[in-house]
């Protein structure tokens, strides 16, 4: 009898602790584990849900970055090429090409440049031999002819001025040397007095 009533003893105290003798009975929500991962899958969803919404309200941004990014290295690529080719006219008082009138030199024909700046075939024009135009560390930068390449993937465009007159026509009057153009995220040339111009040129 003794032992019967300590039974019945231990019994209530321990309902009592997990959760009140009063509420033992009360039905509880039903709430379906994902087996082994802690996660009920209305929690498991909300997360998706949530990471969906922050990814699309960054992805406008980091796109822009990106391409601020983009329009920043083809600046530096493009006042690299004017200083090689000032470079080039400095040591050997003519520019690298033979052409003796003003010439606009594109992706048939810029490479003719770009391999006698960086020194990589033997030229008469650049009989030392010397790399005024260094590879840049970005894959892609230059195609299999030579081409140097803007990060759209289109060759940096080039006028000389051939005649030595010190003017270069190009969407006006302009007294240089030498003009560079990239014709920017859109790939397309645009004329570069135009506000909604997106080309990156050397000359502004
Ligand atoms: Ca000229
Ligand atoms: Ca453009």
């Amino acid at each position: 009898m003794m032992k019967t009533t300590r039974r019945g003893q231990r019994s209530v105290g321990s309902g009592q602790k997990s959760g009140g003798g009063l509420s033992a009975g009360r039905a509880r929500p039903v709430r379906h584990r994902l087996s082994g991962s802690g996660f009920t899958l209305i929690e498991l969803l909300t997360v998706i849900v949530i990471i969906a919404i922050l990814a699309a309200l960054l992805f406008p941004a980091v796109k822009k970055v990106l391409q601020k990014a983009e329009i920043n290295q083809a600046r530096g690529d493009v006042k690299n090429i004017e200083h090689a080719i000032k470079a080039f006219v400095t040591e050997y008082g003519y520019l690298p090409a033979t052409a003796t009138v003003d010439t606009w030199y594109d992706s048939g024909s810029a490479s003719s440049i770009y391999n006698v700046l960086r020194a990589t075939t033997a030229s008469t024009l650049n009989p030392r031999k010397i790399v005024f135009l260094e590879t840049p560390s970005r894959k892609g930068a230059f195609d299999g002819s030579g081409n140097f390449l803007d990060p759209w993937g289109q060759v940096y465009y080039l006028k000389l001025d051939n005649d030595y007159d010190g003017v270069i026509d190009h969407h006006g009057t302009r007294r240089m040397s030498v003009v560079v153009v990239s014709y920017g995220p859109n790939k397309i040339q645009d004329d570069p007095n135009l506000s909604q111009s997106d080309d990156i040129v050397n000359f502004q």
